[in-house]
């Protein structure tokens, strides 16, 4: 009998806390054979990325995972092997009441948020245990470190993106399935994720103006605001670009997650966002822009820079300077210069920032993933 896995996890808003724990649900069972159950309070944001979803059944079997609604009262189960609590939401009392019961206890982990902050290397691991009734628990802190908790990795994950990359037929395919023209060899074709970004109108200003035909692909909904204004209202629909100057901004709609792993493949540059997206850019290995998730205090522009900190270790110094500027003038940080002509130096090093996307995946990929670290330490061997 494989182990029973169940992982908790409350929407507190957008995409990514499904997003994560659909993901880990996933390679715990494709790649690791496990019996896993998903407990979700909102289905809502997932049927958008995992389209054999539907929002309205409260228990369903998708893609080897049994995914179910967490709602309140929650029924008496019979509790699992191995318990995540995804970001910390907390765990039904009842439910906790019976892992107290279980001998011998079960493994309990409260998967955190990534950051790339130094701390995160000794926090990761550190007993938490449960304060009334004294259960075991283990944070479980993903990182860039061997002493963290890793990254979400599918098996197989950057030999799919190598053949899809050699495979003219079936990236047309995904052009097409997407009412995207295929990428002509002068262009430069972006995706874009973000959050409502002051910053956006005056990039796609810089895009428009530029010596370089750019195709900005971006999921409906998305900036839909500033794409609007910028746009006169005339905000591009699937198969319907706007188009100014070189720019051409073409609408998509929201896709699977493996198709948006695709698009990213395919895309020269990434703009991505929040955790999951950011991740999934650095396994593209394309140049990217990170939109941090934005925090009260400005805690979020302590973790940017932790991040390219590290990131940009191995840069040369102008392209690391690039990098540096583009990305705070992307998140709005204080001090950072006009984004048009942060544009400009990001455009110049690209050929350098290419070679380091590339070397960083093949560090970061010589750690162990994240699932299987967990999956290990599930069964008491790390
Ligand atoms: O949506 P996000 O901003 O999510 C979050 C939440 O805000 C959360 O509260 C916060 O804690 C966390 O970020 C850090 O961005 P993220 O994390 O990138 O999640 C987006 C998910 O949506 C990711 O799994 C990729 C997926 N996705 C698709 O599958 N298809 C698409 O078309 C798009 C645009 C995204």
């Amino acid at each position: 009998m494989p182990a029973r896995w169940d992982i908790f996890c409350k929407v507190v808003d957008n995409y990514g806390d499904a997003g994560v724990s659909w993901r880990l649900a996933r390679q715990l069972a494709a790649d690791h054979g496990l019996d896993v159950t998903l407990w979700l309070d909102d289905l809502a944001a997932l049927s958008r990325i995992a389209p054999g979803v539907d929002r309205n059944r409260g228990r369903q079997q998708v893609a080897g995972v049994t995914l179910c609604r967490w709602d309140e009262p929650f029924p008496a189960v019979e509790t699992a092997d191995v318990v995540i609590e995804a970001f910390g939401c907390g765990l039904p009392a009842g439910y906790v009441a019976a892992l107290a019961r279980r001998a011998p206890a079960p493994s309990w982990f409260v998967l955190e948020y990534l950051s790339a902050e130094p701390w995160i290397d000794g926090a990761h691991g550190l007993p938490s245990p449960h304060p009334q009734l004294g259960l075991p628990r283990r944070f479980w802190f993903p990182g860039f470190s061997p002493k963290t908790g890793g990254l979400l990795r599918e098996r197989g994950l950057l030999a799919a993106r190598d053949a899809l990359r050699r495979d003219a037929g079936a990236q047309r395919a995904l052009w097409t399935s997407l009412r995207l023209p295929p990428a002509t060899p002068d262009e430069l074709r972006v995706s874009l994720f973000c959050y409502p970004n002051p910053a956006l109108p005056a990039l796609l200003d810089a895009w428009a103006d530029g010596d370089v035909p750019v195709t900005c692909i971006v999921p409906e909904g998305v900036a839909a605001g500033a794409l609007d204004a910028w746009s006169g209202g005339r905000l591009p629909h699937p198969g319907d670009p706007f188009v100014r100057g070189r720019l051409s901004v073409c609408a998509i709609p929201f896709v699977a997650q493996d198709d948006y792993d695709r698009l990213l493949w395919l895309c020269a540059v990434n703009f991505v966002r929040g955790e999951d997206s950011f991740v999934r850019a650095q396994w593209a290995a394309r140049p990217f822009a990170w939109h941090i998730y934005p925090q009260s205090g400005s805690v979020h522009w302590r973790k940017l820079d932790a991040f390219l900190d590290r990131y940009a270790a191995g840069l040369d110094a102008a392209a690391g300077a690039a990098l540096r500027g583009f990305w705070r003038a992307w998140n709005g940080v204080p001090g950072a210069g006009p984004i048009g002509a942060a544009w400009l130096d990001f455009l110049a090093a690209r050929p350098h920032l290419e070679r380091h996307a590339d070397a960083w995946t093949t560090e970061l990929a010589r750690l162990p993933g994240l699932a299987a670290v967990l999956v290990k330490a599930g069964a008491g061997c790390v």
